[in-house]
């Protein structure tokens, strides 16, 4: 034991603080564990330390429920199919105010705290974008003082890993509670019961008024699972509640009782496959039972608790809006509200029109996307099968809406037929966007373009029908991951000259701006740069190979791999540069890494030739010695938030590429430019309000605008006419599709090229090559200027407060919830142990 630290600590109480918190880690190690330090694994030591910090927060979290319990203020659900939170003990110790105190413990036994961080596996329960939103505002959320909880389900396995092999995409299952979770409790009592299939009967009750009995189901338990989300500095720790599928009691006697012990459990294993899996497609649903089966469990299951809840203190379900909000992350979990309809006319017998009103007011809608193939839409017979109940229920809500909708537009068949819940196609389909926006009382979009986009085409018959119910709030994300523990130097040199506000305000990083002219503070934000980049190149080295060069301008394209995204539009990019220095070795060109890194859906073809052709081309460029380390190209495998923790802040240029009106927001892009990066994008997403925050000068704008991008798919849009008159992109296309990338098998890459050239090339990547190639020439000029670069960084820093989750939560919070903030006092009288 090194405990020279601790006997020098000056301070009574604070040699107290440390021996407790040794104390308690040492316990746990012997008593929750088991071990000693002779048989103790690198998992103990990380399970007992987080052990130990997750007391500390146990004792708020009491407080903060027993608070929520007696002052009975309204609570904010928001249900997601996703929560993607990554790793877990850093950040519940920067926002305990504990990092330094645990950093000097556990340096006193011996152990790095860094070094224990690295060993957390990522809870990764999200694909994306969507996924680590709804956790930014968990984190936010407690952070603002709202009652808040998120609901969502406990996939026994997350979001697959993935391995390159061959320069190919490889899906590894994500098996992250091997090494248990120490972060969680489960809640056996929490134990609701979902009904799935069987058939509905209609009886009359004894005053004469029909009943529809829900019967012959098949029943799976959904048990809770609790984790603390704590605020930083305050005492508030709200709690994020998964559930996990369990068969019934009922269940394991009717099938055990057969007498075939083996099928029983078999069966039984099959009605606990319900919470097995994350579908890891991003912006694209997976029409399979399983996923339908998944939806209605998280819907079942929460609307229960939230009315449980609410019934604990009171009587009359119509203040349910008075103390409820629900947030439906996207449809995903739209099957809340016919689930919420169906407990307060069958269970609660309330009358339709007084359980719509308590439903709609409830209720409130965030749409996640406008591509027209990832709007769900599910199949009839799924519901007749599955939810006979809820199909009975959603067709008395649309026959009560297009009432509705013929009063006040007579005659305009055309509308009825778009605003409909059902599609009448020859597969009848429910509608599962116009559920929602029909179901409540907001619906809105995640930037501003994007809310401009759902209102005048996308849900336009409904925006002209309820003008009242659509809003915009623009993404966020959290500034205590994203950029205090995420990039510490940064951070503390920010802190260095404007104090430390900007944690929980972010707005505070405006007096940033005063210091981009100040050479001394911008010799040390390149410094701080330059560390991070060093620290990325090694582990580009230890994972890839490859020695990248720490002057090089460091491109990054990380997010899902999907063609609307393009990450083919920077491979082209790529190819040029390098047919430029081929052409010209001896030229004078700016050096670049360009870095990739995320998934593709296992099931998308393209996207994952896209892995391949950006491996394929690394494998030429990196290794003909005329480049030399002019220009790199690496993919760095399983994308994931802890390797976006490395990357954001050793990223020089942020490429937030989309085709202009596809990006509903981004978030990425936001993380980019706090951690110091210029962008290079199109006005599309969140990029237009980030250029509007950080200036025109200081962000890279190319490509079609959204309109543009609409009135050249009207006007028809040929391909070829660009692939014709441009010879630079003729000839990196040719090469794709000619094989010189891949001279093992020259036809490798030519669905690519097809996409492009002969099948329309949908995000128009031809259109904006030209644009974007002239951008990217324009960020090599400015990167020659180094002090002038950073300038440019430090003023997109600056001009983040916006993009803060906590200023999202706030505009939630008013303007759709209606719920106030409240202050946790710690109930300090119940604590007798220490
Ligand atoms: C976003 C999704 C999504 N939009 C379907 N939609 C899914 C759709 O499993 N599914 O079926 C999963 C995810 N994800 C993203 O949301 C947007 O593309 C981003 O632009 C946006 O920033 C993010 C958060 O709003
Ligand atoms: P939950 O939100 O239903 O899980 O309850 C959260 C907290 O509310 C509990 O941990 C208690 O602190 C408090 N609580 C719930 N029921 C009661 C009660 O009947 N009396 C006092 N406190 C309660």
């Amino acid at each position: 034991m090194h405990d020279d630290a601790l006997l020098n600590s000056p301070d009574p109480a604070e040699l107290d603080a440390l021996m407790l918190i040794i104390k308690s880690f040492l316990e746990h190690l012997e008593y929750t564990l088991g071990k000693d330090k002779y048989s103790a694994t690198r998992h103990d030591i990380f399970n007992a330390l987080s052990y130990a910090v997750r007391d500390r927060m146990v004792e708020r979290w009491l407080d903060t429920q027993q608070a929520y319990y007696n002052e009975d203020p309204k609570r904010v659900y928001y249900v997601s199919m996703e929560f993607l939170m990554g790793r877990t003990l850093e950040n519940s110790l920067v926002n305990l105010g504990l990092l330094e105190q645990f950093r000097e413990a556990m340096n006193s036994l011996g152990y790095d705290l860094d070094q224990l961080f690295d060993q957390e596996q990522d809870a990764g329960l999200g694909n994306g974008g969507l996924g680590r939103l709804a956790a930014c505002f968990l984190d936010s959320m407690a952070t603002k003082g709202i009652p808040g909880y998120g609901y969502g389900i406990r996939y026994e396995y997350g979001i697959f890993r993935q391995n390159i092999v061959d320069g190919s995409q490889v899906e590894i299952p994500d098996n992250w509670l091997r090494y248990r979770n120490p972060w969680e409790l489960d809640r056996q009592e929490h134990l609701h019961p979902v009904k799935f299939y069987g058939r509905v009967v209609e009886r009359k009750d004894a005053g004469g008024k029909p009943v529809f009995d829900w019967v012959d189901t098949e029943d799976v338990m959904a048990m809770a699972y609790d984790t603390p989300t704590p605020g930083y500095g305050t005492n508030t720790v709200n709690t994020m509640r998964l559930w996990t599928a369990k068969s019934t009691r009922e269940f394991d006697l009717a099938f055990f009782n057969e007498g075939n012990y083996i099928r029983a459990v078999e069966k039984k294993m099959v009605t606990e496959n319900i919470s097995k899996v994350l579908y890891p497609a991003d912006n694209v649903p997976e029409g399979k039972e399983l996923r339908f089966k998944q939806e209605y469990f998280l819907a079942c299951a929460t609307v229960y608790d939230v009315i449980y809840r609410f019934r604990k203190t009171h009587d009359d379900l119509r203040l349910l809006p008075t103390k409820v909000a629900i947030q439906l992350n996207d449809t995903h979990p739209a099957l809340c509200i016919p689930e919420m309809m169906r407990l307060l006319l069958d269970h609660y017998r309330l009358d339709w029109d007084t359980a719509w009103e308590i439903t709609t007011k409830t209720f409130a809608y965030t749409n996640h996307t406008i591509l027209p193939e990832a709007l769900e839409k599910w199949p009839v017979w799924f519901f007749e099968h599955i939810l006979p109940r809820h199909i009975q229920i959603i067709y008395e809500i649309n026959d009560r809406f297009l009432a509705e909708v013929r009063k006040r537009f007579p005659g305009d068949t055309g509308k009825l037929q778009r605003m409909s819940l059902i599609e009448e196609h020859w597969e009848r389909k429910v509608r599962m966007a116009n559920l929602a926006i029909v179901g409540s009382h907001s619906v809105n979009g995640v930037a501003a373009l994007h809310t401009e986009i759902l209102k005048e085409s996308v849900f336009r018959d409904f925006y002209e029908m309820f003008p009242g119910r659509f809003n915009n709030k623009t993404n966020g994300i959290t500034q205590r991951r994203w950029l205090k523990c995420a990039n510490p130097g940064q951070a503390a040199l920010i802190t260095d000259v404007i104090g430390d506000g900007w944690v929980k305000e972010l707005y505070e990083l405006t007096r940033l701006g005063d210091h981009a002219a100040d050479p001394a503070f911008v010799a040390q934000w390149r410094q701080v740069k330059r560390e991070n980049k060093e620290r990325l190149a090694r582990y580009i080295l230890d994972h890839n190979c490859v020695q990248v060069n720490v002057d090089s301008l460091f491109d990054c394209q990380v997010k899902r791999i999907h063609e609307y995204k393009r990450q083919l539009l920077n491979v082209l990019h790529v190819i040029t540069l390098y047919n430029r220095i081929k052409a010209n070795p001896a030229g004078d060109f700016v050096p670049r890494t360009v870095i990739f890194s995320g998934k593709a859906a296992p099931a998308y073809f393209i996207a994952k030739l896209v892995i391949r052709l950006i491996n394929a081309v690394g494998d030429v460029v990196n290794n003909d010695p005329e480049i030399g380390d002019r220009l790199k190209v690496v993919f760095l495998a399983n994308y994931s938030v802890s390797l976006a923790e490395r990357i954001f802040p050793a990223a020089d240029l942020s490429e937030q590429i989309s085709t202009a009106g596809t990006e509903a927001s981004g978030t990425g892009n936001m993380k980019f430019a706090l951690n110091g990066a210029l962008t290079i994008g199109t006005l599309d997403g969140a990029n237009i309000e980030i250029m509007e925050e950080v200036g025109r000068d200081n962000i890279f704008i190319f490509g079609m605008n959204a309109a543009e991008v609409e009135e050249l798919r009207r006007k028809g849009y040929n391909p070829r006419d660009w692939y014709g008159r441009n010879a630079e992109l003729k000839k990196v296309l040719d090469m794709i599709a000619e094989g010189r990338f891949s001279p093992d098998n020259h036809d490798l890459f030519r669905p690519i090229v097809d996409t492009l050239l002969n099948q329309g090339d949908y995000y128009m990547l031809l259109a904006d090559y030209a644009s974007y190639i002239a951008a990217q020439e324009e960020v090599a000029r400015l990167y020659l200027d180094q002090d002038e670069w950073a300038r440019k960084a430090i003023l997109n820093c600056a001009g983040m407060g916006k993009f803060s989750s906590d200023r999202t939560i706030a505009e939630y919070a008013r303007e759709i919830w209606e719920v106030e903030p409240m202050e946790i006092r710690p109930v300090l009288e119940f604590r007798q142990h220490d």
